[in-house]
């Protein structure tokens, strides 16, 4: 048997980072789940499959607008926050500086030389934003998460950075199968180009209005989960079902071919990946801010396993 598929070990490694796991506890209880913040948990053991996002409730185009806080915002902000609901992305032009992107790939190739910072998953250099007092900033600047707060109306924290210095090639995926809530749809993702994106170095791909398309969770493609082991499926099951349910849809997919200090904001249930990259010799610098809503239950459904997240 696959020693990864036995939850009670997945329970040991949870005690081990007991600290890390505090930051479910209150939702568990406003949420009525009793069990130790240290077990398995998936969306088996959740009532709804619904997304409670205030945004995902109607249309942001008449919601924005009655909500406190809208009028801050500039009016070409203002019209990408209305167009939030039909999109489920929006982009901001130039928001980093080319001076801040410069010093993000500095500080991104030091640490990598300093041996703080590998590759972890074939091309993803995880978690800088816990290794650099810059990229940590980037991460808290209210730049974003003032809008990050206004489109969850939830206060958010960072969970993860993922710097690329290539493009992801990753398929076709959303990011509620990695980085779950519950309830649903409070994970939102800030995707910075560090350089320009061509076609040739491998962009970001996405497909406008496919987070309304149901959230795939385990009891979609992976049924056969136990008290003690998980089900014998796994991501590329994932992704192949996702996949074959974007093709019955008539999505027109996106190339994201930004120019440095450009971002990308993304919705929870937005698919989304990275393209082939064409020309192997190019880089396409990038990195990847997922914010999880604060007071809501965060997890990773495969492998039913509460994230750890320290604050
Ligand atoms: O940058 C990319 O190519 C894809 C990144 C991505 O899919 C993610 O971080 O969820």
């Amino acid at each position: 048997m696959n020693l990864k598929q036995f939850k009670p070990l997945h329970w040991i490694y949870n005690l081990l980072h007991y600290k890390a796991l505090q930051h479910n506890k209150a939702a568990y209880s406003k949420y009525g789940i009793h069990k130790p913040l240290m077990a398995s948990i998936s969306s088996k053991d959740f009532p709804d499959k619904e997304s409670r996002a205030w945004l995902d409730t109607g249309d942001s185009a008449v919601l924005a607008l009655q909500k406190e806080g809208f009028r801050q915002f500039q009016p070409a902000v203002q019209q990408k926050i209305k167009d939030w609901s039909a999109n489920g992305y929006l982009i901001l032009e130039q928001l980093i500086d080319t001076a801040t992107c410069d010093a993000v790939n500095r500080e991104i190739d030091q640490l990598q030389e300093k041996g703080k910072l590998s590759f972890t998953y074939g091309n993803k250099l995880m978690f800088a934003n816990k290794k650099s007092p810059l990229i940590k900033g980037i991460t808290l600047s209210p730049a974003l998460t003032t809008l990050l707060q206004f489109l969850l109306d939830k206060e958010v924290v960072p969970f993860q950075t993922i710097n690329f210095i290539q493009g992801s090639g990753q398929r076709a995926h959303s990011d509620s199968i990695h980085m779950t809530t519950y309830p649903l749809g409070y994970l939102i993702a800030v995707w910075i180009a560090l350089e320009d994106v061509t076609p040739d170095n491998g962009p970001l791909f996405y497909y406008p209005g496919s987070h309304k398309l149901p959230y795939l969770l385990n009891n979609d493609f992976n049924e056969g989960s136990t008290p003690l082991r998980l089900g014998k499926k796994d991501y590329p099951d994932y992704e192949d079902m996702l996949e074959e349910l974007v093709a019955t849809q008539h999505y027109t997919r996106k190339e994201f071919l930004a120019k440095k200090g450009d971002v990308l904001i993304w919705h929870a249930n937005l698919v989304h990946g990275g393209a082939p990259i064409l020309n192997k010799t190019l880089t396409r610098k990038s990195m990847v801010i997922h914010y999880y809503a604060k007071d809501v239950i965060k997890y990773h459904e495969i492998t039913e396993r509460p994230s750890l997240l320290e604050e």
